[in-house]
Formats: C-alpha cells, structure tokens, sequence
C-alpha cells in the first residue's frame, strides 16, 4: 500500500530479475479526487508467461484494466479513480529485469476546471474577427504558463484542448 503525491515502484530484485512463481500487489491511494498516472521507466517482463495486471480501483477482477507484458515500455497510463493496483505474476521459469515506474497523483478538479477555461477563451477567440490572432496567443500564453508552474507543482494534470 503506497500513500503520497508520488513516487517509484520497482519489481522485487530489480534490474536483476524478479523470482519465479512472484505474486506481488502494489495499491496506490492518492488523495480523494485525484487520479494516479503512472509512467513506466524500465519493462522487461517474459512475454505471455509472466505478466503486470492493472487495476483501476483495488485489485479485484471487477477493476481489471490491462495486463503487460514483453520488452516494450508501455505508455503512460492514468486510473479513473483515487486508487490504482498493480500486480505482477510469473510462471515456474524464466524471469527478465522486471519493471521500475514512476506514479504521481493529479489533481482532477484543477485539470477539468482549467480545460473548461481554455475551451471557453476558445469560444470567444473563435467569434472574434478582429483580434483572433492575439486572442489566440493570449490563449496559448495562459495554457503555457500553467504548464510551467504545473511542472513545478507536479501536480496538476492538464488536459490539452
Ligand atoms: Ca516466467
């Protein structure tokens, strides 16, 4: 059970290979109306005989996500809810290096209340004849300002409009 804004996982044993017959369940619980995004940094797992199921919510079949597994790191990918569960299962034989990801909590009001926003600067930049083009770039000036301090914060999760 892993609390806080962020940090790294790593499969047991990493680099070196995580053991045989492994049933290992990591839940992320972020803070009440934020969303988890995990973003992998290394993956190695044996392709179709030991795999990393996700789950959005707790680990039950209910909440089952997507199951990895392979050489390829995986893209990005962000829980619907508060919590997100890992867990990773392997076969009798055969390991590989395993798998380190970062996850970090996004606050989800922050990011729907400023999309919002920026849709409506869009609206009105659109109806704008005259002053389109600077309309346009005041839009962009904001959405890039709050990238930068977002980063900062770590924090916020913007959706793009
Ligand atoms: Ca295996």
């Amino acid at each position: 059970m892993l609390k806080g804004r962020n940090g790294t996982i790593e499969s047991p044993g990493f680099p070196y290979g995580y053991p045989n017959g492994a049933n290992c369940t990591w839940v992320i619980v972020a803070e009440e109306g934020n969303r988890i995004q995990i973003v992998f940094q290394s993956f190695a797992v044996e392709e179709e005989y030991d795999f990393l199921s996700l789950y959005d919510g707790h680990p039950h079949p209910a909440n089952f996500r997507t199951r990895l597994t392979g050489f390829s790191i995986p893209p990005p990918v962000t829980s619907t809810g508060s919590v997100f569960s890992l867990r990773l299962t392997s076969d009798f034989a055969v390991s590989a290096h395993g798998f380190k990801l970062y996850y970090e909590g996004k606050a989800l009001l922050f990011s729907y209340s400023f999309s919002l926003f920026l849709l409506f600067i869009s609206c009105i930049c659109s109806s704008n004849e005259q002053q389109r083009d600077s309309c346009w770039m005041v839009r962009l000036l904001i959405q890039l300002v709050v990238l930068i301090l977002c980063s900062d914060l770590s924090k916020c999760f913007i959706i793009s409009v």
